[in-house]
């Protein structure tokens, strides 16, 4: 039977055993090549990504991981680049990890993200990583995780996570943000109907991009209406206007977010920390379970099915039969 992806062995590592804690004593010193080489380990995953994790653990817990979601061209990645310019005069250090939709329809986005972050480049205290989400369709992929915690271990003050809410991932971005903010825009349309349902759940910021345009004060009212009619606590929302491009409100939304922030800092590092661990051991047992489904476990699904056919299996006894194999 032809071997799965969870089955396969891993990619061989470009860091041995005997160099992981030189590597992570020179990232936490700040040099961008180490950080780099680390996070394409854990990107792809490779035999030293374990090794490294554990290393990384005992310096987890620092950055204040924020999410910045909402539908294509609401203008996060502008927003991002705002807020990266306001965190480094106010001296902090900030990782990026901007999370690339996949879909070839938003390809041109890839380019322009990096692009447009080229800003941030010659700046030791900023670090952006670009991740194309495949594999995850419209998810968060548990490699972007990994980076959260590699850039979080090097020390970064804030980690920005720039996804695409569409489909699962505003659910993952609750999962692994300590702060979530989720970005509109005027002139989306049906994309606010959209968002009552899901993304505005999981916001504890709303922000309205492109202020400068036509409708954005329309567009707010919107979702302080459709906050209104939200079932949990809707206090706890702040709804911001900002335009990325000119600069207006993003030391609002900064102050915003650190308000929030000192309430979750507060809660203690180790409950941020579990969060993201939370999230990979759930996406690497539906990843386990993807595969033996992919492979029909040992004996093959086809006798499974056939069991379920002739009506002597129930599906559910079939399918803690397959994970049992
Ligand atoms: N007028 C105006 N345009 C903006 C503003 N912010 C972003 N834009 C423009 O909106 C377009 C999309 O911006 P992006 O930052 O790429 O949007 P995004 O949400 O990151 O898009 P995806 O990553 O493709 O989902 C670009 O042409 C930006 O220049 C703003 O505040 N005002
Ligand atoms: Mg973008």
């Amino acid at each position: 039977m032809a071997k799965t992806t969870a089955e396969a062995p891993p990619p061989t590592a470009r860091i041995s055993d005997a160099d992981i804690d030189g590597y992570v004593n020179r990232m936490r010193a700040g040099e961008r090549r180490a950080i780099s080489t680390v996070i394409t380990e854990l990107e792809r995953l490779s035999a030293a990504a374990p090794g490294l994790l554990q290393a990384l653990q005992p310096h987890l817990g620092h950055a204040l991981v924020v999410g910045f979601t909402g539908p294509p061209g609401a203008g996060k990645s502008t927003l991002v680049n705002a807020v990266i310019a306001h965190l480094r005069q106010q001296g902090r250090t900030v990782g990026v990890i901007a999370v690339d939709p996949s879909s070839p329809i938003s390809g041109g986005a890839i380019l322009g993200d990096r692009i447009r972050m080229t800003a941030a480049l010659d700046d030791d205290g900023v670090f952006v990583r670009s991740l194309a989400s495949r594999g995850y369709l419209g998810g968060l992929s548990p490699a972007a995780v990994r980076i959260v915690d590699a850039l979080d271990g090097a020390g970064f003050d804030i980690v920005l996570l720039e996804t695409v809410g569409t489909g699962q991932n505003e659910i993952d971005v609750a999962e692994v943000a300590d702060i979530r903010i989720v970005i509109a825009a005027p002139g989306l349309g049906d994309d606010i109907q959209a968002m009552k349902s899901g993304l505005l759940e999981i916001a504890d910021i709303i922000v309205v991009n492109k202020s400068d345009r036509p409708g954005a004060e329309q567009t707010m009212q919107q979702l302080i209406g459709a906050l209104s009619i939200r079932a949990t606590q809707t206090e706890k929302v702040s709804v911001l206007k900002t335009s990325a491009i000119n600069g207006d409100g993003i030391g609002e939304l900064v102050d915003a977010f650190d308000a929030i922030g000192k309430r979750v800092v507060a809660a203690g590092a180790i409950d941020r920390r579990r969060r993201r661990a939370r999230y990979l051991i759930a996406r690497a047992a539906a990843d386990i379970v993807a595969a033996r489904i992919k492979s029909g476990g040992k004996d093959g699904l086809d006798p499974l099915a056939d069991a379920v056919l002739s009506g002597t299996m129930s599906p559910d006894k079939a399918a803690r039969r397959l994970l049992e194999s």
